[in-house]
């Protein structure tokens, strides 16, 4: 077969297994995931037709541990990715944005070595609307000696997940992955019903004219980051001497995917409304996974005043202000919010 052939997610983590990256248990557990995605991808594409769209519940809207409404679809992704992962013998546990606590894989299935942690669909506010949403996940490796995984087996830094990915319901259903040798694009053949290697080794410009954030929190925000803003705005004439254009979907997935595919920085920072939280985002699996992929694709991530992967979880829904996306734009956040301090 020539070297040009077209590489599927199945022969690209057989190769990764060949070349010391990832072990076969490591390798089946992203098969299984990208197999939900395909599942979740076909819900999302029926739309309406699906009957899938709207509130989950009857009557009073289900409210879930963040205390947000949930989608049918959040619901029906949620469950997708549990049925999917809890019998394949390649995890101990599972955690999800739709779920109070860790789930220890039941006793009538093998446990495996990894955790998995997931939101099954992210950009929930677009659900209704036929803007893109996506699943964030990562990978970690589950404590030795424990077989029964809780809250605390899952609290570990970003840096030490094995892999990370998420997928994009777009025009296009796209897979980006990481196991920590870079990051790699998938797109979906849904014809043939297999995610095909698009684009190799992301690499995200180190510099950038385009920043993604929620304007109608500005009052809210903190004075390092009114001051950083403020001078993205002033354009040329100001001290960053060039004019910015900005974009903001309100999926998370689609504006990381932007960012790694052409560039840009993407926050979600402290607002006087989610400061008693910490911050709008999720730490364990939005922050993390995200954080990873761009670092592997030689991008930044940063809490504003910390490397993000450097973040020792205290609990599970934990939240944290987010900056991630070109390298240079990000220290420049950073330096904002380090010398205001
Ligand atoms: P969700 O997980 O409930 O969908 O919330 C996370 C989403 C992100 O995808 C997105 O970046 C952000 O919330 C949008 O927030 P806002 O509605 O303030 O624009
Ligand atoms: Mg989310």
């Amino acid at each position: 077969m020539s070297s040009t052939a077209p590489v599927s997610l199945t022969r690209f983590l057989i190769e990764e297994e060949r070349a010391g990256h990832i072990n076969a248990e490591l390798r089946l557990l992203i098969e299984v995931v990208a197999r939900a995605c395909k599942t979740i991808s076909i819900a999302v594409g029926k739309g309406a037709l699906g009957g899938v769209l709207g509130d989950a519940g009857q009557g009073a809207a289900q409210i879930n541990v963040q205390g947000e409404a949930q989608k049918k679809l959040d619901v029906l992704s949620n469950e997708i990715l549990l049925e999917a992962n809890a019998w394949g013998g390649h995890l101990a546990g599972l955690a999800s944005e739709e779920m109070d606590h860790a789930q220890p894989i039941p006793d009538v299935y093998p446990r495996g070595n990894y955790l998995l942690l997931f939101d099954p669909l992210d950009g929930s506010s677009n659900i209704d609307v036929n803007i893109s949403v996506g699943t964030i996940f990562s990978v970690l490796r589950c404590p030795e000696g424990v077989t029964r995984p809780d809250d605390s087996h899952f609290l570990q830094p970003g840096h030490a997940q094995v892999a990370a990915g998420y997928t994009v319901y777009g025009p296009s259903t796209m897979l980006v992955l990481t196991v920590g040798h870079g990051t790699h694009a998938f797109t979906l053949d849904r014809e043939v019903g297999s995610f095909m290697l698009t684009a190799r080794h992301l690499r995200i410009p180190e510099e950038t004219k385009e920043f993604a954030v929620n304007m109608s929190n500005q009052r809210f925000w903190e004075p390092p980051m009114q001051a950083y803003v403020a001078d993205l705005l002033a354009g040329k004439e100001g001290p960053r001497g060039k004019d910015f254009n900005m974009r903001w979907v309100a999926s998370m997935v689609a504006d990381v995917h932007r960012i790694l595919t052409r560039g840009g920085i993407f926050s979600y920072p402290l607002d006087a409304k989610c400061a008693e939280k910490g911050g709008k985002l999720r730490l364990m699996y939005e922050a993390n996974p995200m954080a990873l992929l761009v670092e592997q694709a030689g991008g930044a991530a940063s809490t504003g005043r910390e490397r993000m992967l450097d973040v020792v979880p205290k609990h599970l829904h934990q939240r944290v202000p987010v900056f991630l996306g070109s390298k240079r734009e990000v220290e420049t956040a950073v330096r904002y919010h380090t010398e205001h301090d």
